[in-house]
């Protein structure tokens, strides 16, 4: 039944207990039903519903949204509550989110713990609240609040929630102030759905959207909920909750929402596996290298408390690492996210030497220096000698070979990749790189690591650029085919900004640097495919020094006044390559653009997947989402390239190798998923 009932004189007591969250699913939801029935016929004063363990409940358990609803339905369920003629009051002991800030908003009363939670999520698994949200909330709190609850699926924290008037009071012990409310004072409370709705506000309405035009671009699901709070104003309360829960079902079924479970899912499979040992605590670790990369690894441990050697070669290495990490603790001021004594805390916990005795201690270092192979080996030798024998040893290489470092130590079993994305500090993907001789204690202290950092770790085998960097070379590969063969960089961005991304291809090149670029292609002129066409106009723009918006142009220009603009030279340079390679180039319209680009990724992760570099298309997709800006609600590559559907993209693929039979020679995964009907998401290796 996921709930218990207790009588206590004339107070009934209902528990939610489905761990580790009180999920709501159908027990949870009949045993509700028969609480109501119950308190009636025990003529109970009163109703005290909580959550056992540290939630109320986290809202409807979304495991069950694939099939059917099954009655009772929550809306259902809340009226029930709402109509007793016994009053319910929640007592918030934790997070009321989703479903279950809906029955809290059915409650007569809410007083709320002081760590409490109470939000309408729905938005960010591709719903809207299914149960009552759109049509209490505003009742309780007013348009304003409503909208910005429901539409962003931000929660409110107690002291917000108490002055938004969706709560009655914060108690240290919700469960027993609730008992002592007065019985008289609790008849006088009108149930919510009794309340006038808001007025109608026609900016607020604008504001919002336009907001979500800004910051949900293609989402459709905030979008809706703001269209049934507007019509809700104006319906009866029974009609407004009827349109609720009919685009609750109809938007539950698309494939926004199946995209958003996925990767809701996904991100917490994203786990050390079960038979993995202990990882050993994470007491300090070693940085090596004050860089970019460095630093920010370097603020990410300071700031969760992990005392940090950060090591540099020398005495100006050791004044920039301090300065770079110093930089990141003044914008964390900046940002109202440090207080001076926050600050100073970081700065204590950071010690930057040239020394490395400093960091003869430290169960793990994580080399972040420059990617050239022997400073690597150089540094590995130094970590080699002066740390403890048992200490993980990690590089943060983006795609030199983790085996060829291990092999350079006297323990290669204890070296692993860690690769953190930059900044650092913000991205949450870690690429935690299994070498061929890593053992499963270095494994576990990557993991570590990363719960701590608060990362989603995937695990990745060694092969240039590892998962996300080589799917990503094919995503800028075939963006220079289409613009060498007829398009534009701010169309091609154009298309992928339209299909979710926040940025184009051209305009992220243009932030990290067209060097960067320039670099890998001069690392892998020994090894590439002499076959495999070559697109020169990157290695023109390097030559021309447009090396991207750190020099002011790039693929765009960015004059000093801000903004970026289209520069006629960038195009002309393809011009001119076609010209000499004697292409005749063709117009792309939008979807041809996106297609091609989507493909070639799509081809390239699956042979990710054949060759074992990835240990599942899901973490395919938490690459593609939390490391390359792929959009969340499309559910990663993987999961979209399911939606097209194998059979669909086999043919696609088949159709291009028409015009190069290199760049488009199909994945055996995608064969194999075709000739056996698997979905990609299914596939394992026959
Ligand atoms: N359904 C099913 N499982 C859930 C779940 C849910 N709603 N929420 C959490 N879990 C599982 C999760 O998969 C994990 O499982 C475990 O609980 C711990 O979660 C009609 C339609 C509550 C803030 O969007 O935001 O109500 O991996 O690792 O970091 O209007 O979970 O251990 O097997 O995330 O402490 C709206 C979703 C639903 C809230 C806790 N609710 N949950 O975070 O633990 S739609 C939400 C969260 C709805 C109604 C509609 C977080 C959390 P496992 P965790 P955490």
């Amino acid at each position: 039944m996921s709930l218990t009932m207790r009588a206590d004189g004339l107070t009934g007591f209902v528990t939610l207990d489905n761990p580790p969250v009180n999920a709501i699913g159908k027990a949870m939801r009949d045993g509700l039903m028969e609480a109501v029935k119950w308190a009636e016929a025990e003529n109970f004063d009163r109703v005290i519903v909580t959550g056992a363990g540290r939630a109320f409940a986290a809202g409807a358990d979304a495991k069950e949204f694939d099939g059917a609803a099954l009655e009772p339905f929550l809306p259902d369920v809340c009226d029930a509550i709402e109509r007793s003629f016994v009053p319910w009051i929640a007592a918030i002991n934790g997070v009321a989110l989703g479903g279950g800030a809906e029955i809290a908003l059915a409650c007569r009363m809410r007083i709320a713990g002081p760590k409490a939670q109470i939000g309408l999520p729905e938005v960010t698994l591709g719903v809207i609240p299914g149960a009552g949200g759109t049509q209490r909330a505003m009742r309780l709190c007013g348009l304003g609040k409503a909208l910005d609850m429901i539409a962003f699926g931000r929660p409110l924290r107690a002291a917000d929630a108490l002055k938004a008037g969706l709560i009655h009071a914060i108690e240290d012990d919700p469960v027993d102030a609730a008992d002592m409310v007065n019985t008289e004072e609790l008849g006088c409370v009108v149930p919510t759905w009794e309340l006038p709705p808001p007025a109608h506000d026609a900016a607020a309405f604008a504001a919002v959207r336009d907001a979500l035009a800004k910051r949900a671009p293609g989402q459709v699901a905030p979008l809706r909920a703001v269209d049934v709070i507007e019509q809700g104003l104006s319906l009866e309360f029974a009609e407004a909750m009827a349109l609720e829960r009919a685009t609750f079902l109809e938007l539950k079924q698309g494939n926004q929402s199946r995209a958003l479970r996925h990767m809701f899912f996904a991100e917490r499979a994203a786990k050390p596996p079960k038979d993995l040992p202990h990882a050993p605590e994470l007491t300090e670790i070693a940085v090596v290298g004050g860089g970019t990369m460095g630093a920010g690894i370097a603020y990410a441990c300071v700031s969760l408390g992990l005392p940090v050697t950060l090591l540099e070669s020398d005495t100006d290495g050791v004044e920039r690492a301090t300065h770079n990490v110093g930089k990141l603790i003044e914008a964390g001021i900046a940002r109202g996210r440090l207080s001076k004594d926050g600050a100073q805390g970081l700065r204590d916990r950071l010690t930057a030497t040239s020394d490395y005795t400093k960091a003869a201690n430290a169960p793990l270092a994580i080399e972040a220096a420059f990617e050239d192979m022997e400073v690597k080996k150089a540094i590995f030798a130094q970590l080699d000698a002066t740390l403890p024998p048992d200490a993980v040893l990690a590089t943060n290489t983006s795609y030199l070979d983790v085996d060829e470092i291990a092999a350079s130590t006297r323990d290669p079993s204890r070296v692993l990749g860690l690769h953190f994305f930059a900044p650092a500090h913000i991205m949450r993907l870690l690429e935690i790189v299994k070498g061929a001789q890593t053992s499963d204690r270095a494994l576990s202290t990557g993991y570590a690591l990363g719960k701590l950092l608060k990362k989603v770790p995937v695990v990745a085998g060694v092969c240039d650029g590892f998962i996300g960097n080589r799917i990503y070379a094919r995503y800028r590969e075939a963006s220079d085919t289409v613009f060498m063969d007829g398009s534009t960089p701010w169309d091609i961005d154009e298309a992928m900004v339209n299909f979710g991304y926040a940025m184009g291809p051209y305009e992220v090149q243009d932030l990290s640097g067209l060097d960067i670029g320039h670099a890998a292609r001069r690392r892998q002129d020994a090894t590439r495919d002499p076959n495999r066409r070559y697109i020169p106009i990157a290695d023109r723009m390097y030559e021309l020094g447009k090396l991207g918006k750190k020099v002011g142009a790039g693929w765009y220009r960015y004059p000093g006044g801000g903004g970026k603009v289209e520069d006629p030279i960038v195009a002309d340079l393809a011009l001119e390559e076609a010209h000499f390679a004697g292409i005749e180039r063709t117009e792309y319209e939008e979807h041809e653009i996106t297609e091609r680009l989507l493909l070639a990724m799509i081809n390239e992760a699956a042979d990710v997947l054949a060759e074992g570099i990835a240990q599942s298309a899901a973490d395919i997709d938490l690459v593609t989402v939390f490391g390359y800006g792929f959009p969340r609600w499309r559910g990663g590559l993987m999961h979209y390239a399911d939606t097209l559907g194998v059979p669909h993209i086999v043919e696609r693929i088949t159709a291009l190798q028409a015009e190069d039979p290199v760049a488009w020679k199909l994945s055996p995964v995608l064969s194999d998923c075709a000739d056996r009907g698997l979905s990609l998401a299914e596939w394992s290796p026959a």
